[in-house]
């Protein structure tokens, strides 16, 4: 498969409701969009990589500047027999998971369509649909608890509640109060330290499924001792860009569950490794989203089809984001499962009178 040109935009969606974590507050999403084309065949994939460094280092000025000067002009004009062809070129890059993702995930929707085969079959999934649960961000106590009801009442399978300190052992204990039985988590975006032990500890009398991320991005070593210290089980998201990331950190129980976003850790082939060696330690993994769009949105759902993804992902309906969608498909969930679409490659269309209007910048790659 050669490819014949590329296209990088970036495109600003503002967010129906702002959504608050323990670093900060966003507003709109901003991100870059790749098209890679071939046989008169286009593949895309959209960076999850934020303006500024406030999630993982890397930031969308420099996602712009490697896809622009070094791996786009590395890659066009060049054939590429399968994926695994292209992950080994891209391999030689250190670090920049986020965007070296961005290529191999627009390469894999382009080799799907080629087959005429839905990527989740080249994936190595199948299914339908899959369950979901949803990520609520930070807000006041009584406020949390309403839209703890009304998407219990919509049907999704897991609660994911964003905390941090201040606004933490407070809010789940009013919240499990009202709702003793549903699947709840909480996610801390690397806002606590080991020092926090004891307080973290008072967490374990709620039941919750895990805890997703309380210490450093960067960290895993810590995070076992932590584990040593809490029943409830530590879900790694950030610390987690590689498959060697994975294996030191299941080998020292820094993690009994792995939060796998394929536009984190490099790409689809990184996502099924990640997967794989999960299994094989008999952890599970579920689906991970950092609000994509409908492009973003479908790779995590043909992702979530492989066996080993056996928890509720975050890949919740598009209406909760955005006014509208840049893919003409509606991925809403019903009764907590987003249906994986279908076709060929991720199954999505560009609704391109729309994407227009929301493009801030837009450059085309030849060879
Ligand atoms: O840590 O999982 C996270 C969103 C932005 C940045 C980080 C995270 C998230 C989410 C939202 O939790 C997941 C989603 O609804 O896409
Ligand atoms: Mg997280």
């Amino acid at each position: 498969l050669r490819i014949d040109g590329a296209e990088l935009r970036v495109v600003r969606l503002p967010l129906v409701t702002p959504f608050t974590i323990s670093t900060g507050t966003m507003h709109e999403k901003l991100f870059p969009l790749l098209t890679l084309r071939a046989d008169g065949l286009e593949g895309y994939a959209e960076g999850v990589m934020d303006p500024l460094p406030d999630y993982l280092e890397e930031t969308l000025p420099a996602a712009l500047a490697m896809l622009g000067e070094v791996l786009l002009p590395g890659i066009v004009g060049r054939a590429f027999e399968s994926p695994e062809a292209l992950e080994a070129t891209l391999a030689s890059w250190r670090g920049h998971r986020m965007t070296l993702a961005m290529v191999e995930m627009a390469f894999r929707d382009l080799h799907a369509k080629a087959l005429d085969l839905p990527l989740k079959t080249l994936l190595g999934g199948s299914g339908e649909a899959v369950d979901v649960g949803v990520s609520l961000g930070i807000g006041p106590i009584e406020g949390t608890i309403e839209r703890v009801r009304a998407h219990v009442e919509q049907g999704y399978k897991r609660i994911k509640l964003k905390i941090m300190p201040g606004h933490d052992v407070a809010l789940v204990e009013a919240v499990r109060a009202v709702f003793p039985d549903v699947r709840l988590s909480v996610d801390a975006n690397s806002c606590y330290r080991l020092a926090d032990a004891a307080m973290l500890k008072r967490l374990d009398r709620f039941g919750l499924d895990y805890i997703e991320q309380p210490l450093a991005y960067d960290d895993i070593h810590d995070h076992a001792l932590l584990q040593a210290r809490i029943d409830t089980p530590i879900c790694l998201d950030e610390s987690i860009r590689t498959v060697g990331h994975a294996r030191r950190a299941l080998q020292a129980d820094a993690t009994r569950v792995v939060n796998v976003k394929v536009g984190r850790v490099g790409g689809h082939g990184e996502a099924r490794r990640i997967h794989d060696l999960c299994a094989a330690f008999d952890v599970p993994v579920w689906c991970g989203g950092m609000l994509e769009s409908g492009v973003g949105r479908a790779h995590n759902l043909h992702l979530s089809t492989l066996p080993n993804f056996a928890k509720p992902g975050d890949t919740s309906s598009a209406s909760r984001y955005f006014h509208r969608d840049i893919v003409l498909e509606k991925l809403e969930a019903v009764d907590g499962r987003m249906a994986v679409p279908q076709g060929p490659g991720i199954g999505v269309t560009l609704d391109r009178t729309f994407l227009d209007t929301v493009t801030v910048s837009a450059e085309d790659v030849l060879p």
